[in-house]
Order: structure tokens, then C-alpha cells, then sequence
């Protein structure tokens, strides 16, 4: 599994709120940093090896349900308050104390909120905050990049920060087989446009150190009249991860949902066990059926 922008800045956010309130810290990650955001300088307090601990309080963040926190779950179990903040709206609520806003962008945008409520920020929040906005909005291209988000952004930027490295150490980390494979890809989109939607399927993946899955999407999405997008990848021999977005109105959380996923609105995703070719047209021919009925939102199809 990525680890994504909105998790990372939210938990480093977090872990420098933390220390600026005198608290007694400490920053697990399950997975280990991607090499795309080393540039985050405070990303080195994190912690990969967990040594089980009693905590007074557990803070999960960007996280949709607990079993999702990997080997870091242990540790769920022996704190006295689980606090549990997001803006999945397939959240489950597992904490103690749930603050779960699917309407916000991101984690980031709440912690940003909780940061301003405490009086604190600095050039390194800052950047944590922008990291995992920018990053979960799409580069605020997404609907979900909204007046609120760009006041944030405006005031974030305030302490010194590049969006172009930004940009640049997160998106351009891509390999010439990468490109190729994406080439690939493309000369076997699949498109229906009766029902504006569009797949790839790769029948080989590997998670690479950066987000590849997103930098799929962001050319199909050049697609005009397309609503929802798909890319079906064999992560293993009898595991198939799907992955969905959708432009306007289809929620797409709900068809993860079907297949035993999740997400939020416009963009999910599940996990699967079978083979590529079965799970493809399963999931396509429920879209096809399903797709319009659920659309929310004000637009018409
Ligand atoms: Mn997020």
C-alpha cells in the first residue's frame, strides 16, 4: 500500500502540534516513508518498528477503518481514548472520540482547523498541511477544492513555501519503463461511452515509491465526457485491487462499497480475490447496471 500525501502531512501535523503542546509523542507509520516525500523534513521522526507501548491516547488519522492501520492496530487496543479523524465518509467510526468530516479535502484541511484552534503554526506545519491538500485535492483540481480550501492554501503560504518543489518531488518521479508502462495502458483503454466510463487493466503491478495510480487517472481524466474511471491491477497472483474516480456526480464509494470497499465520493477503491479478466467484467457489467443510480450530487447525467 502508498503511503499517500493527506496521511503523511496529517500525521506529521499532528506529531509538531504535539510537541509544541508539551505532549509526550510518538509517530508510527506502518509502511515506510516513499522516497517522493523524504522532502518533509520532520518525515524522519516517524517510526516503522512498533514496540507495543501503553499509550494514554491513540490519534489515527486519514484513516478509514482500524484494520487499515496495519501492525500500528496493536497498539489500538492498549490506549485508554481512541481518537479517530477523518474525512472518508466510508469511515467507520472506531474511535472513542470520532471527528469524521466528509466534507473536508482532506485530513490535512482538520488538522489545519485543530492547529488554528491552538494557536499553532510554523513554516514545517505549514508545509506538512500543504503537502496533504494539494496531493488529496488533485492539485486543487477536484470539486473538492473549494473556497475554504484555497483560503487555507492562502494563508499556508504565508510560510515560505514552493509549490513548485512541491509539485515537482512528489510528481516527477517517474522511470522510463514507468512511462512505458503507462503507454501501454492507454493503448488498451477501454471505453464506453454510453456510459462514460473508461478502464485499464494492468495485469502486472508493483507499487513503486510514488503514486503511479494517480498519475493514471490524471490522463485519463483528460477524456472528455467521461464521468467514472477504473484501473483494475493484479497486485498478486489471486488479488485484484480496483481502483475508481469519478469526475461529477456518480458516487463511487457506494460501488466500492458493493465489492467490499471504500473511499469517499469520487474516489474509491477495493480489494478483490480472483483473477484480473473475472473481477473486470464482474465490476464493469455492475457499473454499467449501476453507475446512474448512484449519482449525487446536483448535476444530471
Ligand atoms: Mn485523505
Amino acid at each position: 500500500m502508498n503511503v499517500e500525501g493527506d496521511a503523511l502531512g496529517s500525521a506529521l501535523a499532528m506529531y509538531a502540534l504535539l510537541k509544541k503542546l508539551k505532549k509526550r509523542a510518538v509517530l508510527y507509520l506502518n509502511d515506510a516513508v516513499p522516497d517522493i516525500y523524504k522532502f518533509l523534513p520532520s518525515s524522519r521522526m516517524i517510526k516503522n518498528t512498533f514496540r507495543k507501548e501503553r499509550f494514554d491516547t491513540v490519534i489515527v488519522l486519514d484513516c478509514s477503518d482500524s484494520s487499515r492501520t496495519g501492525k500500528v492496530k496493536d497498539s489500538l487496543g492498549c490506549a485508554d481514548c481512541i481518537v479517530n479523524i477523518d474525512h472518508h465518509i466510508s469511515n467507520t467510526y472506531f474511535g472513542d472520540i470520532n471527528w469524521i468530516a466528509p466534507q473536508a479535502s482532506s485530513a490535512c484541511q482538520l488538522l489545519y482547523e485543530l492547529c488554528r484552534q491552538f494557536g499553532v503554526m510554523d513554516d514545517e506545519i505549514a508545509l506538512c498541511l500543504y503537502t496533504g491538500i494539494a496531493t488529496d485535492t488533485g492539485n486543487f483540481t477536484f470539486s473538492s477544492a473549494d473556497s475554504r480550501v484555497h483560503k487555507i492554501i492562502a494563508d499556508l503560504m504565508k510560510h515560505n513555501i514552493k509549490p513548485n518543489r512541491v509539485f515537482e518531488n512528489i510528481h516527477s518521479a517517474c522511470e522510463i519503463h514507468d512511462l512505458k508502462l503507462i503507454t501501454g495502458l492507454m493503448a488498451s483503454l477501454k471505453l464506453d461511452m454510453s456510459r462514460k466510463i473508461c478502464w485499464v487493466a494492468a495485469d502486472k503491478w508493483e507499487d513503486k515509491g510514488f503514486d503511479l495510480t494517480e498519475i493514471i487517472f490524471s490522463i485519463m481524466r483528460l477524456l472528455k465526457g467521461v464521468e467514472v474511471f477504473m484501473i483494475f491491477k493484479q497486485i498478486s497472483a489471486n488479488k485484484v485491487r480496483v481502483n475508481f474516480r469519478s469526475r461529477e456526480y456518480v458516487d463511487v464509494n457506494k460501488i466500492a462499497k458493493f465489492f467490499g470497499g471504500g473511499g469517499h465520493r469520487r474516489a474509491s477503491g477495493t480489494t478483490v480475490e480472483g483473477n484480473l479478466k473475472a473481477i473486470e467484467d464482474k465490476v464493469i457489467s455492475f457499473v454499467k447496471k449501476h453507475a446512474y443510480i448512484y449519482k449525487n450530487g446536483y448535476k444530471k447525467k
